[in-house]
């Protein structure tokens, strides 16, 4: 099996020898929808992947408190159950709905294709969608999503990149979260960027401290060029 780096690669193609088959083909179909209905209101949408618990939530908190009087972001959140990370990101005063997944490990394009129509898409500048914590599955559903990001919390140790290889190959960025902790740890931020990089050369690179508000200028900053270009194009 092969994967190539396209927007194509988070799509569950398995080449053989002699055939393609396209496991996941009635979710790309759904995700180009998402895709078309993203392109005419000019939303630009992100998927934000991680393990559990890497600061997801708290890192669409703190993107809310920043950007939310420049423009208009809403977030769409999945989790297997509870509706807590909704209910934490909307105490930040914006619309932040909780897909409950029952049991399964990631969001697919026909979840997040039911609920867009309780969104005001040609109001909303900036989607978010926090997929469900995890470094496999979220890898292989495309949603229709202008720009993937997965967290990488200091505290999962430096390894990651080359053990769950296809996470960071479909992703346009890599967030490495946590690091107000980097002096507690063992974990080398050169490391996991050689790593990575190795992985998928064009991901770009960024450290943050959601908590103590380290390098989420940058990451605004990263998000505000972009929504400008989804808007111009
Ligand atoms: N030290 C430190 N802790 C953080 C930071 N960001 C988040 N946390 C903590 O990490 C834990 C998990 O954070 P969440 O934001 O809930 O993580 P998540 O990725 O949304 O978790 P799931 O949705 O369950 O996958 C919480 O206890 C946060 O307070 C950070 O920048 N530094
Ligand atoms: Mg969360």
């Amino acid at each position: 099996m092969s994967i190539e780096k396209s927007t194509k690669a988070a799509r569950g193609t398995v080449q053989c020898e002699n055939t393609n088959i396209n496991l996941l083909k009635a979710n790309d179909y759904v995700a180009d929808i998402i895709r078309n209905e993203m392109a005419k209101s000019n939303t630009l949408l992100i998927n934000i992947t991680s393990s559990a618990g890497s600061g997801k939530t708290t890192l669409m908190q703190k993107t809310a408190e920043k950007l939310k009087d420049k423009l208009t972001m809403a977030v769409m959140v999945g989790d297997l159950e509870t509706e807590r990370d909704a209910i934490r990101i909307r105490e930040t005063g914006i619309q932040a709905l909780q897909i409950v997944t029952g049991g399964i490990c990631h969001l697919e394009a026909q979840m997040v294709h039911q609920v867009l129509p309780e969104y005001k898409l040609e109001n909303i500048d900036l989607l978010f969608i926090e997929n469900v914590g995890n470094l496999v599955c979220p890898a292989s559903f495309d949603l229709g999503e202008d720009y993937r990001v997965t967290l990488m919390a200091t505290t999962e140790g430096d390894d990651k990149p080359k053990k769950y290889p296809r996470m960071f190959l479909t992703s346009d960025m890599m967030l490495i979260s946590k690091a107000d902790l980097l002096p507690y740890l063992p974990f080398s931020v050169e490391a996991v960027t050689k790593d990575a990089l190795e992985v998928n050369h064009e991901l770009e690179v960024l450290t943050i401290s959601a908590l103590k508000d380290e390098g989420i200028d940058a990451w605004c900053n990263w998000l505000l060029e972009k929504v400008k270009q989804k808007q111009n194009s």
